[in-house]
């Protein structure tokens, strides 16, 4: 199944922790790491603290949805993520973004993403490395990138 994974960070060096985290991706069990955006610097949406650094990757894996979120949120812990309220300054955020053409509404997982249309730290390295993605139930992810030319975002080199 191919599936693409949100990585976001903005407590400690949050640029290492995304690279490290995209390392692990890459070693996840029935997983291959088919493509990984370039490192974004974004504002905070909803969020407070530091510049967030986001990126999206693309992987083929074999475990099923709730698998792949059990192998990010290992890795999360693994970079010491800590969850003391909703939307808190994180070390490292996993999110499933978009699963095969699946829509998913357990109490666990929801796919695709809610939020991700309207968040351009999602849509930007998305579109970078799809550009013809599509998001079940909503269409196309390019049609959303006019509705948040508003958010500041910038590519790093
Ligand atoms: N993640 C959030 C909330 N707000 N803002 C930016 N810029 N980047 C994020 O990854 C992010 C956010 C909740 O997961
Ligand atoms: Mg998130
Ligand atoms: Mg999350």
């Amino acid at each position: 199944m191919i599936a693409y994974i949100g990585i976001g960070a903005n407590l400690g060096d949050a640029r290492a922790n995304v690279e490290d985290a995209l390392e692990r991706i890459a070693r996840m069990p029935h997983t291959m790491l088919k493509a990984r955006s370039s490192l974004y610097r974004t504002a905070p949406i909803d969020s407070s603290g530091d510049d967030y650094i986001n990126a999206v990757a693309c992987v083929d894996t074999a475990l099923d949805a709730h698998g792949l979120l059990d192998a990010l949120q290992a890795i999360e812990l693994a970079h010491g993520r800590e969850r003391p309220y909703r939307n808190a300054p994180r070390t490292l955020d996993l999110d499933v973004l978009l699963y095969g053409d699946a829509i998913i509404d357990s109490a666990r997982l929801q796919v695709p993403h809610p939020r991700m249309t309207a968040r351009a730290f999602v849509l930007a390295p998305l579109l970078e490395i799809a550009p013809q993605a599509d998001i079940p139930g909503a269409g196309p992810a390019a049609a959303f990138l006019a509705g948040v030319a508003g958010q500041a975002i910038e590519r790093l080199a």
